[in-house]
């Protein structure tokens, strides 16, 4: 893992020493703080280095409410700019906490170079990059996309001085955390990222004051709306729950999981497509057992349904069908793979 890293960080400071060109970095649509805390690292990165480029967000695809101050400290900070545009050409784009170009949901063919620095085991996508050279740098055992550019850094400070101060080490910090539930669920090399980054003045409290943000009332009547419409079915000694929203699925998700449903899946209609988003317990998704092997590849099957994300948490997106008609879709598909039928749970 050590020399793969090395040989990546390598790769990386030849392609930034002979760009002469833009470097470009973008994420996943609604960006969160795993994404722009590994965005203020690689900034950092670049310029320690010894780049003189800047790079420049690519912020079409937006970013999540609780990943917009952090997005203003690297900013402030005169790491990056940010810009609202999609590039004519670059020579290097950066895709962070994202597996390829289509879940970033843009267009990788203007790139000279296309880098993918990723954590996500799921892509229930073909995978696409762009038209240039691609390198990857992807592996599901980290817990952090924040920790995989960490270790980069670190390994870079072995040779070159890396200064990082405190203000910045806290806003890198801040995502690491976001993605391991305040190291609940670290690797270890995200442990040892976390130590790195406290060694060079990084705080916990304030890292999560970063990315605390106040719910706000659409969100929290959608979750109540949520609750109201959830159904709950019992199979095998767990808890099957299935509710929809008109937005702010995940949270509705996160939130049914807490309540007890090992899994917990959450439709809301768009404009062209149906979004769900899936939580499984960790008493349910154990050993082979995932939401993929589970659910989704079955529904990638029958209705098409394109997915992405952890073992125990994604989010899947159909064709737009009737709502009742996925819904029953995903029922059956579970019954097959519990061998039983869901019996639902009176109120
Ligand atoms: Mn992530």
């Amino acid at each position: 893992m050590r020399r793969d890293l090395e040989s990546h960080l390598e790769n990386i400071a030849g392609i930034i020493s002979g760009a002469s060109g833009e470097i470009y970095v973008a994420s996943h649509p609604s960006a969160d703080p795993d994404s722009i805390s590994s965005l203020i690292a690689l900034s950092h990165l670049v310029k320690s280095i010894g780049s003189e480029t800047q790079p420049k967000f690519i912020a079409v695809n937006g970013v999540a409410s609780n990943a917009a101050k952090l997005l203003e400290v690297g900013e402030e900070s005169d790491l990056y700019s940010v810009i609202d545009y999609t590039p004519q050409r670059g020579d290097l784009l950066v895709v962070l906490d994202a597996p390829d170009c289509g879940r970033a949901s843009i267009s990788c063919d203007v790139y000279e170079h296309v880098y993918i620095i990723d954590h996500h085991a799921l892509n229930g996508d073909p995978a696409r990059y762009g038209g240039g050279r691609t390198h990857v740098l992807r592996d599901e055992y980290y817990t952090s996309t924040t920790e995989i550019v960490v270790q980069l850094l670190k390994i870079l400070g072995e040779r070159t001085p890396v200064e990082l101060d405190r203000g910045i080490s806290t806003a890198i910090l801040a995502g690491l955390l976001y993605d391991t539930r305040v190291l609940q669920h670290p690797s270890i090399i995200a442990l040892d990222s976390a130590q790195y980054l406290m060694m060079h003045g990084a705080s916990i409290g304030d890292a999560l004051r970063l990315i605390q943000t106040e719910m706000g009332l659409d969100e929290k009547i959608a979750r109540v709306k949520g609750i109201m419409r959830a159904r709950a079915y019992r199979v095998n000694g767990y808890i099957v729950c299935i509710s929809h929203v008109g937005a702010h699925e995940s949270s509705l998700a996160q939130l049914l999981a807490a309540a007890g449903c090992d899994l917990a899946v959450v439709l809301s209609d768009k404009e062209d497509h149906l979004r769900i988003s899936l939580r499984c317990s960790q008493n349910l998704c154990r050993d082979e057992v995932d939401l993929e092997s589970m659910l989704l590849k079955k529904l990638s099957s029958t209705v098409g349904a394109r997915y992405g994300g952890h073992r125990r948490a994604a989010v899947a997106s159909t064709p737009k069908l009737p709502m009742g008609e996925v819904e029953s879709r995903i029922i059956s598909i579970l019954e097959s793979f519990f061998g039983s039928d869901l019996k639902p749970l009176k109120p």
